[in-house]
């Protein structure tokens, strides 16, 4: 068997597709052919698998048989499955004799959670027992991880090996988010989507349908939300602010006959769509097509960076052109606002049957709320304290609204500002702190927080495309618990469940979306499914061989980062230079290096004491897989001792802590890049021990210059210095930065040559950020990814 992997490995990562997936194809016929069952390897892990000694061959004979007309759809869904991954399918209840698949829905099997089935193969056939439908559903998606992976139709007979499976999910809520308001996916890449959810047994999705970059659905009440906010004149290019607008008229809308159709195929797969209406904030393509939304209808939209040409020459309001926050919201003090979000949400209502309908609530700036003479007349009427009571005011009415349909709200987090609407459900986003309030507060939650739910956020240390906020590896989510330890047995029961994101502002096709989706998405679901003590990396790391291919078989792209190799940089023995550890993740192939064009095999820490170009290679099977070029530069501080009073925030904790500060690299990737420290209002203390005395003449500080995600340069950078390492005098300030890409620099403090063992670096935080600018009023970010002493 441990062979067989090899072989797979080695043809995963030969670089032409076509003559990859016909020797996956030929060597699917030679297991088949030698009747050998797929090894067993399912995703996500059962609860309990007994296997058997032998195998059952599926045959076109093979009869399909259902007592009711859900059974029999599930069956015809497994039926185009095999019809398109084997090129036949099975009669449906056609006489049953000794060789069958019989699905049976009933509810007497007793399993701690709903949804449950068990799954029986044996000589004369295929048994599935649901506890529900969608219990059945579940069995027949085990079925098909148990036939052979990959496309053929060579053969008309597929073995299943001889098991019992007893199977229940740990959470109810299993949830996959897709914005497609910031790009706009067609109705056939949804319900791939919706497939790939169906695929991995999770139950939920999430769909972003209305932001600033575009209104997505069709209502009928008001035509201009798609025929105006479907469409943006153009859109900023690359990394936020961009380097131009690509002036291209962009944008898309779903019908409602289009919105049915995707319900009803989700549901056909028991998956609930959760339709999502943006509100208060992210508005800016309803007030685009409707401008009394807004607390001042006349006023210009500001975009904030890189217009197209065509926003230029028109004034008025406008759908965005590039990302992040904005300031004008819907207005809250006007009732026709509210009248009119009641409009839509009733042609919605009509649209989705979920129970659950998303209200946004995050992200929502007050500032125009401040000036808005309605707004201020709204929070006395209602004798609010301030603006935060008015955003709780928003959504509390429209969850009123909601309740009276039958309905229940969800809200990001944000919606625990200034009181919670007293039936909403939370999704807890900017960490896990939101969720612990309100499941305290005995309110339902959804787990989505950024580290490491978010899907957008980058899954590899060596990012070549544009990626939004951190890093999110495999592992992290294969790690991550939905029930935070703050939460007792009591409060623990409000959690629903976990949820996925993916935020599209850099996604602009479908590919890019499965990039960023696999393989964190089946990482997730065993997180969501399995019981939390059957987890274990090391298992899911063997059965991942099998996704990868699965992954193949959909035609689906999918991320190779499970083939990178971590490099960690740490201080050499008495912080003499560096020492550089890689260690590829996998474990399972060959590791070579190259300095100044010398190729080394690596066995042992590559020593470095001066500036150097290395790059790590990695070979699997012999094929390069990956090769990852790193740029030292060495300085006074490389390698040496360093501290931090303040503690970076924990998403961006630099590599290896504050000693990737004197790391000798930097990022030329913008945030995603792992070296980073980050910190909210917070200053920089770092205090660096040279070693010994010595001259030092000037600092550098690598940092980023990012307004739009709440990111600002340091006031200033102070050089305190010591020869004790206790009495500290300041040498020299400076609040100079030098661009070295678009966002990121250094700000240099020259001073005249000292003595000194120690230096301070103090980095002064910005403080508040401004009016006017995303995120007003709020504490900004500081960040730093290396110090230079000279
Ligand atoms: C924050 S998550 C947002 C989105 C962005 C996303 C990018 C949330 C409730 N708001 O508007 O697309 O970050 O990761």
């Amino acid at each position: 068997m441990q062979k067989r992997w090899e072989i797979m490995g080695n043809f995963m990562q030969n670089p032409l597709a076509m003559k990859k997936n016909l020797l996956i194809s030929a060597f699917l016929v030679v297991l088949i052919q030698q009747g050998v069952a797929q090894e067993i390897s399912l995703i996500p892990q059962p609860v309990k698998v007994e296997k058997g000694n032998g195998q059952f061959l599926l045959t076109k004979e093979t009869v399909i048989t259902a007592t009711n007309d859900e059974d029999r759809r599930a069956a015809r869904l497994f039926n185009e499955y095999l019809k398109a991954t084997f090129g036949f399918s099975l009669d449906i209840d056609r006489q049953e004799g000794k060789d069958y698949i019989r699905l049976v829905t009933r509810q007497f099997i007793q399993a701690p959670s709903k949804d449950a089935y068990s799954l029986k193969i044996g000589k004369d056939g295929v048994v599935i027992e649901g506890d529900t439908y969608a219990g059945t559903f579940y069995g027949l998606q085990t079925l098909m991880q148990l036939l052979p992976v990959g496309k053929t139709t060579a053969f008309k007979s597929l073995p299943l090996p001889y098991i019992t499976i007893e199977d229940y999910p740990r959470f109810n809520y299993r949830g996959l988010h897709l914005d497609v308001s910031r790009h706009f996916f067609p109705v056939a890449f949804i319900k791939k989507y919706i497939d790939y959810i169906s695929y991995h047994k999770m139950n939920y999705f999430h769909w972003h349908l209305t932001d600033d970059q575009g209104w997505r659905i069709e209502i009928k009440k008001y035509p201009e939300l798609t025929n105006t906010g479907a469409w943006r004149h153009g859109t900023i290019i690359g990394r936020y602010p961009g380097t131009g607008n690509d002036n291209i008229r962009y944008g898309g809308f779903y019908t409602q006959d289009e919105v049915r159709e995707v319900v009803r195929y989700a549901a056909e797969r028991h998956i609930t769509v959760i339709p999502e209406i943006e509100m208060p904030g992210h508005a800016s393509a309803a007030i685009a097509s409707y401008p009394f939304l807004s607390c001042f209808p006349a006023k210009e939209t500001v975009i904030p960076a890189n217009p197209s040409e065509a926003s230029k020459r028109v004034d008025g309001k406008k759908v965005q052109e590039t990302w992040g926050v904005f300031e004008d919201v819907f207005c809250a003090g006007n009732d026709s606002t509210f009248l009119f979000l009641e409009n839509v949400l009733s042609e919605v209502l009509e649209l989705f049957p979920s129970r659950y309908i998303h209200a946004g609530g995050d992200e929502c700036p007050k500032s125009n709320w401040k000036k808005c003479p309605k707004c201020q007349a709204r929070i006395r009427a209602e004798g609010l304290k301030d603006e935060h009571e008015l955003q709780s005011y928003f959504i509390q009415r429209m969850e009123k609204y909601l309740n009276a349909k039958g309905r229940v709200l969800i809200g990001w987090d944000e919606i625990l500002e200034g009181g919670l609407a007293p039936n909403a459900v939370v999704m807890s986003w900017r960490g896990e702190s939101g969720g612990i309030e309100a499941a305290k507060q005995k309110h339902y939650v959804i787990m989505t927080p950024q580290k490491p739910m978010y899907f957008d956020h980058t899954q590899t240390r060596n990012e070549d495309s544009v990626t939004i906020g951190g890093y999110n590896p495999l592992e992290a989510v294969y790690a991550y618990e939905p029930i935070p330890k703050e939460l007792d047995e009591a409060a623990a029961r409000f959690v629903l469940g976990a949820q996925a994101n993916l935020w599209a502002e850099y996604l602009k096709n479908p590919s890019k979306v499965e990039y960023m989706l696999f393989p964190r998405l089946s990482a997730l679901s065993e997180a969501l499914w399995s019981p939390k003590e059957k987890r274990s990396w090391t298992d899911f790391e063997k059965r991942l061989q099998t996704q990868f291919r699965r992954y193949e078989q959909w035609g689906a792209n999918y991320s190779k980062a499970y083939y990178e190799v971590k490099v960690n940089i740490l201080p050499a023995p008495k912080n003499i230079g560096l020492q550089v550890v890689a260690e590829p993740r996998d474990r399972k192939g060959e590791l070579q290096y190259t300095i100044s064009s010398q190729l080394t095999k690596y066995s042992k820490p590559i020593i470095l004491q001066k500036s150097t170009d290395l790059e790590i290679r990695y070979f699997r099977n012999g094929n390069l897989v990956n090769a990852i070029p790193l740029k030292f530069s060495f300085n006074k501080a490389t390698g040496k001792k360093i501290s931090v009073t303040n503690k970076p925030n924990e998403k961006y904790p630099g590599q290896g802590g504050a000693f990737s500060l004197v790391n000798g690299v930097w990022s030329d990737k913008g945030l995603s890049h792992p070296d980073w420290l980050g910190f909210i209002g917070d200053d920089i203390v770092a205090t660096i021990d040279l070693g010994k005395l010595q001259h030092v003449k000037s600092v550098k500080l690598h940092t980023i210059d990012q307004n739009g995600s709440w990111v600002y340069l340091p006031k200033y950078v102070e050089v305190q210095v010591s020869a004790d390492g206790k009495k500290f005098r300041t040498v020299g300030r400076s609040s100079d930065f030098v661009k070295d890409t678009l966002t990121m620099g250094w700000m240099k403090v020259a001073f005249t040559s000292t003595h000194a063992r120690w230096v301070r670096v103090v980095v002064k935080n910005y403080g508040l950020i401004p009016e006017g600018q995303p995120g007003a009023g709020n504490k900004a970010w500081v960040f730093a990814d290396e110090i230079q002493v000279e």
